[in-house]
Formats: C-alpha cells, structure tokens, sequence
C-alpha cells in the first residue's frame, strides 16, 4: 500500500495523494488534552465548550484530524485514563449533546474526530468492576486479572506498577489480589475473557455509529500478557501473541463492518519493536494503522526509570528514528511524534527553550513532519510552548509524579534531586494551561486554573506567535501540514539517513520518482559548516531551490545558523 516503488502519483490541484495510498498517509493529526485546552465554562478545567470555542485556531492550522484524550465519565484518579463509563461524557467536561455538536462542527470544517480508547484497564468505579470484586463467584469474576493471596504474603509476580509500588493491591471484599498496571484505581482488564471483548467491541461500535472516525488505542499492546509472565516471582510485564489475535477480532467486530468510513487507527505501545509494529501495522493483516513506539522517547533515561534523566545523543535519536523508517519501508507505517500528554515538551527536552527557542521548535517540526509516517501535533507544540518549570511540590498534580516524589524520598533521595527530576520528566510539563494570550491565566480560563500557568505565557501565546509573521511557529507548522498535503515525496517518498555519526548535523533525503527532498537541520546553538560532498545539492553552482526553511537568507551558502533548518529540493 505504502510501496515507495510503485508509479509515482499526480499532482493536481496542489493535493495530491497516491491512489493506493490510504488517505492517512498525507495528513496530520492534532491531539487534544482536554483538561488543559481551553475552558468555557469559567470552573479553571478544559472542557468541551473550550474546544468548540477554538476549532478556527485548529481549522487554520490545517491538521486533519484531532484525537481527543479520554473526556468518558471518570473519577480523573488518573486524568480520565481512568474510566467508569464508556458510554458517557464526565461533566466536568460537558455533556453527550455538546460532544455531537462539536463532532458536527469538526466534520463541517472537514476534519475527523478521534477518541481515546483505554480497554487495557477501567476505573476501579466502572460498574463491571463493582461487579467483578463483589465475589468470587461473580459472572464478572473473570473480567479482571485476580489471583488469591499467598500464604507466605508474597504478591502474585513481582511486577510493579507504572506509577510506583506493587502492580497488585489486595481487595478486603473477596481477601484476592487485582492486577494494575498503572494506578490502583486502574484495574487491569482480563482479555482472555470473551464476554468482556465482546462489550469492547458493542462499545466501539456506538462510539462509531455516533459518527466518531477512528481511535488511539491505549497501552494496547499490553491487554495480552503471557501466562508465563502472571506466574508466581515473575518480573514483569510480557506481551503474548494473542494481542494479535485480539486486534484482528476487533478489526472484524468493529472496523469491518465499515468499509465506506474513512476511519484510523492508532495503537500506543511502550515497548515494541520495529518488527513488532511491522506486525501490527501491514494493512494485510487487519489490526491496526500505525502504533506510538517509545524507542526515540527512551533514550534519554537509565534502564529502571524515566526520572534517572541521562543526556541524549543526537545521534542516537535519529539513528533510532532511522531505523524506524527504514522498518517499516516496505510493511506497515509509522506515526510520527517528539511529545505528548505524557512526555516533557520537545522544545525543552529536544531544543533550546532559551534564546534559539522558536528556532529549535521550527527546526524541529520541519525534521518530524518530513519523515515518512503521519505526524502529531501535540496541542501546545504549534507555538512552541516549552516545559512546565516548576519548583514544588505542590504545584505537581500528576499521579505519576506524586507517587514517584513519595517513593524516591521515601527511598532516601534529596528533595532537590527528586524536584531536578521532575522538573525534566514530570508528566505536567506537557500539562499546563495551552497559552492563547498574554492575559490573566493566558486566556485559558476566566477562572483559577487547576494547574499552574507556565511563567512564559506574557511571551509564549498564540496570538503573539500568530502575530510575529516570519518568526511565527504556527505559521512554520501550518505550512509543514500543507506541504505532506500537496507533495507526494513528503507522504511517500523513500528515507534515507545522511552523516549518522554527527551529534549536530539531522539530514536525511527524501525520494520518489524524480522527486527528492534534502532535509538539513543544524541541531546546536552554535552555527555549522556543511560539508559539500554530504549530498550534489550542495555542490551544485546554482542557488537551490528552497522548500521551507527557518531563517530568512542564507539559501545558497555553506552554513547553517544557529537550529537553521533547510529544505531544498534536487
Ligand atoms: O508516561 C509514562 C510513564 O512515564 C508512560 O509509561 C505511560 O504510562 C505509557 O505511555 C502509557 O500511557 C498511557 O496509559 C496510561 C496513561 O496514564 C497515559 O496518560 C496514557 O497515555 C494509563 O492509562
């Protein structure tokens, strides 16, 4: 489907897509974090009235498609990845008639609208848990992962939650332990039992029929664990085979049934590997579109834990990435991403979010959207907002950071390195208000935010980015969006990595045809020399042609500016 050596599609009408190239392939996808993106009603959370009150923003950024993180009713122990009903939408962010409102207006600007799906677990108030804990008897028994309690008080495995502690908690009603991966209030569900994927699919299917296009899929490679890895003394987590099986059921249960929708899938899945996604993601096989891997996001951390921040090699990170593009060639597709909801911002971690601040945040956009894959824009990112620069305790609301800080001090490490820690990796980086202007609470809400406003946001808002003309990040961005829009090289064209080793240097190429990109990105705050005998673009006499680029001379010279980045086309 994705084959870089088919015949080389046409141009017309400044869009152009391969007619055998799903429509996927050429569009960008924006995600939305609901709590922090914009608040209608004044109560200091996002909200859907919020997001109804800024789809012209979204509109002219030009993405295609905007996935929504979970808004289902929930008791938000984990920020609404804890669900307690699927089939409603929690107040507190509005009501199931303001949802279709707002997926008739997206459809009417020409997007889609993707939700969340979270099936590796519920809450632990979803009523089929209230069920499943009531007894062992339950019909619901079987829905969830429980295993009785040892007699020597040893857990059922040794595996430990995402969030800090045990991954089991012991339940007084029934005296049995619960699986959770994440949170305890995150019961993990039991996928060997068919009754329960059946209610997944019956859900999926309202979900749809209400008009939704698609989902991200949750932690989904995780609803398949190995026997062996739920015996007695194992370490951790190990996906079986049957998530395939799993994945291809729902394909037949939900997407099957539609093959008029233009829908898509994605599948987040920490830990997979290329030959994995190749697996998971070759449309011959009816499981999924594209996955979020998590190698190039893994690189800058110890083994053991996130918060054990080590530097990154740029070399590894493109490296990774290459390798990536490379894998999925011929088979399957890759989504593209440097943040999100649960990553610290790219500017901060992957930039400069000093002085070259919308430079590295351009330089950056441009070296991401022109891989080969479909890109992410993590709301936020399009102005290049950067982490979240806290100095307390008390201003972190994330579980994961929460229960880690208690942890680690309880552990013997110094609230300073613990606070250094978080002020890199927490979570709430990413989590803090979207600044739309230099106002109070930066236009976010008339009321008291739930989380910090980050200090920037007098500087650092959409209507002064919008309003900075060449040095305008949205502007960079949007233009990034249109170009995988109208050139097929951008959606198609072969990726190849140049000068690997360079720890300064992103350049890579991209072909299709007669077509060819030349990506160069000076990742470093100091100007580059570029060496001619990297690509004959740079050895040729006349003045290439420039595609994008972030810096307004310079086309023709030898050097690249300080987080320049150039696009030339030959
Ligand atoms: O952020 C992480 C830990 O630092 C990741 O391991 C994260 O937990 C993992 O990416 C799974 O994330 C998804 O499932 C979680 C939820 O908390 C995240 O927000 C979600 O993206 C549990 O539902």
């Amino acid at each position: 489907m994705t084959d870089s050596t088919s015949p080389a599609p046409t141009t017309e009408g400044g869009a152009a897509q391969h007619p055998e190239a799903p429509w996927w392939t050429s569009a960008t996808v924006y995600q939305i974090w609901p709590r922090s993106f914009a608040d209608g009603d004044g109560d200091g959370v996002g909200d859907l009235a919020g997001i109804r009150s800024k789809l012209g923003h979204l509109h002219d950024l030009g993405v295609d498609v905007l996935w929504l993180s979970p808004i289902y009713r929930s008791p938000q122990a984990d920020a609404g990845y804890d669900i307690s009903d699927y089939d409603d939408i929690d107040p507190l962010f509005g009501t199931l008639d303001e949802f279709d409102e707002l997926l008739a207006e997206v459809h009417a600007l020409g997007m889609k609208l993707v939700m969340d799906l979270v099936v590796n677990h519920t809450s632990d108030q979803h009523p089929w848990f209230a069920e499943s804990r009531s007894s062992v008897d339950s019909p619901k028994r079987d829905w969830y992962v429980w295993r009785p309690r040892a007699a020597d008080g040893s857990l059922p495995t040794e595996w430990r939650s995402f969030f800090s502690g045990p991954a089991w908690q012991l339940d007084p009603a029934t005296d049995e332990h619960y699986l959770h991966m994440f949170a305890v209030g995150q019961p993990d569900l039991n996928w060997r039992n068919a009754e329960m994927r059946a209610a997944v699919h019956a859900m999926m299917n309202r979900w749809l029929d209400r008009g939704v296009d698609g989902f991200r899929m949750d932690v989904i490679n995780f609803i398949a664990k190995t026997p062996a890895s739920l015996e007695p003394g194992a370490a951790g987590f190990e996906m079986d085979p049957s998530v395939h099986d799993h994945l291809q059921e729902m394909h037949r249960e939900v997407f099957a049934h539609r093959p008029d929708r233009q829908l898509i899938t994605v599948g987040e899945m920490p830990g997979a590997t290329v030959d994995d996604a190749v697996l998971f993601t070759d449309q011959q096989r009816h499981e999924l579109d594209m996955v979020f891997q998590f190698e190039h996001v893994d690189l800058d951390h110890g083994p053991d834990s996130k918060f054990d921040v080590r530097p990154l090699r740029l070399s590894a990170l493109k490296r990774s990435l290459a390798r990536w593009q490379e894998g999925l060639a011929d088979r399957g597709w890759n989504s593209l991403y440097l943040g999100n909801h649960d990553q610290p911002r790219l500017v901060s971690r992957f930039g400069d979010d000093g002085p070259y601040r919308v430079e590295s945040a351009t330089a950056l956009a441009a070296v991401l959207h022109l891989h080969r894959g479909t890109p992410y824009v993590y709301q936020g990112d399009e102005i290049g907002m950067t982490n979240a620069g806290f100095t307390s305790i008390e201003q972190y609301r994330d579980v994961e950071s929460l229960n880690w800080h208690e942890e680690a001090l309880a552990a013997g490490a110094s609230e300073a390195d613990v606070l250094e820690s978080l002020r890199s990796r927490s979570r709430d980086n990413a989590r803090t208000p979207v600044q739309w202007s230099a106002g109070a609470a930066a236009g976010f809400t008339t009321g008291t935010p739930w989380i910090g406003v980050t200090a920037n946001s007098a500087e650092v808002n959409v209507e002064a980015d919008r309003a900075s003309g060449e040095r305008s990040v949205f502007e960079f961005t949007r233009r990034l969006i249109a170009l995988r829009h109208e050139l097929p090289v951008v959606q198609l064209g072969a990726f190849a990595l140049l000068a690997p080793d360079d720890e300064r240097l992103w350049a890579f190429t991209r072909t299709l045809g007669d077509e060819r990109l030349l990506v160069l990105a000076n990742c470093s705050g100091e100007p580059l020399d570029l060496d001619p005998a990297l690509d004959p673009v740079l050895r040729r006499r006349s003045v290439p042609d420039l595609v994008i680029g972030n810096t307004p001379h310079g086309i023709g010279s030898l050097t690249l500016g300080p987080w320049e980045v150039r696009v030339l086309r030959g």
